[in-house]
């Protein structure tokens, strides 16, 4: 059986490690297949943690797929998107649970919007955010056109864009592009931590949650109230919103069960 994806089932939430470390985890077809059939299979885990094994975590897509002296060329890249990256970016988008990305080394191309993709992500400090495209005459895809521009502003989206330049975690924290970088050493410790820690809150608040942010990007505020207002009619029919106040009451820890 393949293992360039390795799936750990852990208590109610599930590992998912990109391993072709030797390509810093850079996509082939096989790679794709199997990312995805990992994502289609989390079933009722309660949170995802996805990283890398090995000094990277993607470098995007192979190119040694894509040698322009070997084979048919030009490809047809809007289909590799819409075969390949679109569903893995959907997917991770998609997920009723929070998605983690835990970025341990380099991030280039489509891997680095792929992790952007998560609804959380950590980073090393040694790792780095690289819109590789321009260098090999593309465009930022998998999400990342839509994504950069609205975490970090035109200036910041358009510099990295263009110049390809790499960005250190650090300063993608400081800039509001990731949640936290870590010293190399803890962070996946730190990144099981709030695995363990969503896997046992209240998933169906994450969920809506997620699905209210990724939203709002596409309504007015009027209309956004409307929304907020539907889903919190949901959460207020919820196991956990009950045990939560019941819990808040008896001044205890809630112990939410994803209901
Ligand atoms: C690789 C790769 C790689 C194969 C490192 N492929 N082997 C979507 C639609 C369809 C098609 C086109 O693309 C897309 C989206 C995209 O993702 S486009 C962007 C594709 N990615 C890149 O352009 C990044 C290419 N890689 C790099 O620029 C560097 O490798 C980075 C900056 C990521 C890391 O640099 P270093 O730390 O200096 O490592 P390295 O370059 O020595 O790489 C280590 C090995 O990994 C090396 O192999 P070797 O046999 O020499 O040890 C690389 O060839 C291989 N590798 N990226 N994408």
């Amino acid at each position: 059986m393949s293992d360039v994806i390795i799936v750990e089932k852990m208590d109610q939430w599930i590992k998912i490690t990109l391993n072709r470390p030797e390509r810093l985890n850079a996509l082939n077809v096989e790679m794709h297949l199997a990312f995805r059939a990992a994502l289609e299979a989390v079933g009722d885990a309660r949170a995802v943690l996805i990283t890398g094994a090995g000094r990277g975590f993607c470098a995007g897509q192979d190119l040694g797929e894509r040698n322009p002296d070997n084979g048919h060329w030009p490809p047809d890249l809007g289909q590799t998107l819409n075969d390949y990256f679109n569903p893995l970016v959907r997917l991770i988008t998609n997920l009723p649970m929070p998605v983690i990305c835990a970025v341990n080394g380099v991030a280039a191309g489509a891997g680095a919007n792929l992790a952007l993709a998560c609804d959380v992500v950590l980073a090393a400090d040694t790792a780095r955010f690289i819109q590789a495209f321009s260098k090999i005459g593309l465009v930022p895809d998998a999400g990342g056109s839509w994504i950069l521009p609205r975490r970090l502003g035109m200036a910041r989206a358009m510099g990295l864009a263009l110049t390809g330049a790499p960005l250190m975690a650090p300063q993608a924290a400081e800039w509001g592009l990731i949640w936290k970088s870590y010293d190399a050493a803890d962070l996946m410790p730190e990144a099981h931590a709030l695995a363990a820690e969503f896997a046992a809150g209240p998933t169906m608040a994450y969920a809506g949650t997620k699905s209210l942010m990724k939203r709002a990007a596409n309504h007015d505020f009027d209309a956004h109230l409307d929304d907020e207002a539907a889903m919190q009619q949901a959460c207020g029919r919820s196991d956990d919103y009950a045990e939560g106040v019941r819990a808040f009451l008896a001044k205890r820890p809630a112990e939410f069960t994803g209901k």
